[in-house]
């Protein structure tokens, strides 16, 4: 995969030199490219902004300064897709950062000050370019930046080869199991008079198993109830059912709402 990032801080990427998306681009597993905007500026102020029509605070960044940046960058007629930070964007989740993650090529557009001139978005989706809105959650960031870390290794660490054992893929966080990921321990076995839940030090792989799943259904029903009525109606055994009663304290813990509605 490559992904071109254009900004006016450059300097803000240097952290994906680092850990294992600096090492993924070392092995050629992805190409990852940090642009300055102001590369392609006409004036000698290198201007990027300008004063908004209507009037207000602040300033806007100019549609013809990121018109050729991502003329250059976005192939007339490939395979790329523009992703545009933005706190009006649609929420950035582990599924969106799995549906990026098979894309050929991304070009990441990074926004400072009030935002990008509105027409930028408008020009390429009406060019044919998939562009993509999106926002890291709700709150207020003072540019695109830092979206654009999150998003390149969220991304980056699901491009194959990137993490070393897939399979912990799976049972992270909002991973395929839909969960949230289960408590972990290392030495010492005893810390602050602590010990470690005796199920992990037992070798009984299949008990460890066992505990794990239940440890993220309490968690998970507790932290994020919102994330166990996502779960598809086949996602629970029974076991899973009885850990989640005894979790919410209610009987038949509602799983998938719609069908629980089905039901009435
Ligand atoms: C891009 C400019 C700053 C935003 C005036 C503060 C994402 N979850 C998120 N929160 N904020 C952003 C974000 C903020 C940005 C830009 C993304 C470009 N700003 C602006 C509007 C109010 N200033 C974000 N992803």
């Amino acid at each position: 995969m490559r992904i071109d990032v254009v900004t006016i801080f450059p300097d803000y990427l240097a952290a994906l030199d680092l850990s294992l998306v600096g090492k993924a681009r070392r092995a050629g597993l992805l190409d990852l490219r940090v642009h300055d905007l102001r590369d392609w500026t006409d004036d000698r102020h290198r201007t990027v902004d300008d004063t908004p029509f209507g009037g207000g605070a602040g300033m806007v960044m100019r549609p013809d300064v990121w018109g050729r940046a991502l003329d250059d960058l976005l192939p007339a007629d490939g395979p790329a897709r523009l992703v545009v930070p933005s706190p009006s964007g649609e929420v950035f989740t582990q599924r969106r950062a799995e549906a990026l993650a098979t894309e050929e090529h991304l070009v990441v557009a990074c926004g400072r000050y009030e935002g990008i001139d509105a027409r930028v978005v408008e020009h390429y989706r009406d060019r044919g370019v998939a562009v993509d809105e999106l926002s890291l959650g709700d709150y207020v960031l003072n540019g695109g930046e830092v979206a654009a870390l999150v998003m390149v290794e969220a991304v980056g660490r699901l491009l194959p080869g990137v993490v070393g054992n897939p399979h912990s893929l799976v049972e992270e966080s909002h991973g395929e199991a839909g969960l949230l990921e289960y408590p972990v321990y290392t030495k010492p076995p005893v810390w602050q008079g602590r010990e470690v839940p005796d199920v992990l030090l037992s070798g009984h792989h299949a008990r460890i198993e066992r505990w794990r799943r239940d440890e993220a259904l309490r968690r998970t029903a507790r932290r994020r109830p919102d994330m166990i009525a996502a779960l598809g109606e086949d996602a629970l055994d029974r076991r899973d059912r009885e850990v989640l009663a005894e979790a919410t304290g209610d009987a038949d813990a509602s799983v998938g709402e719609a069908s629980h509605d089905a039901d009435a």
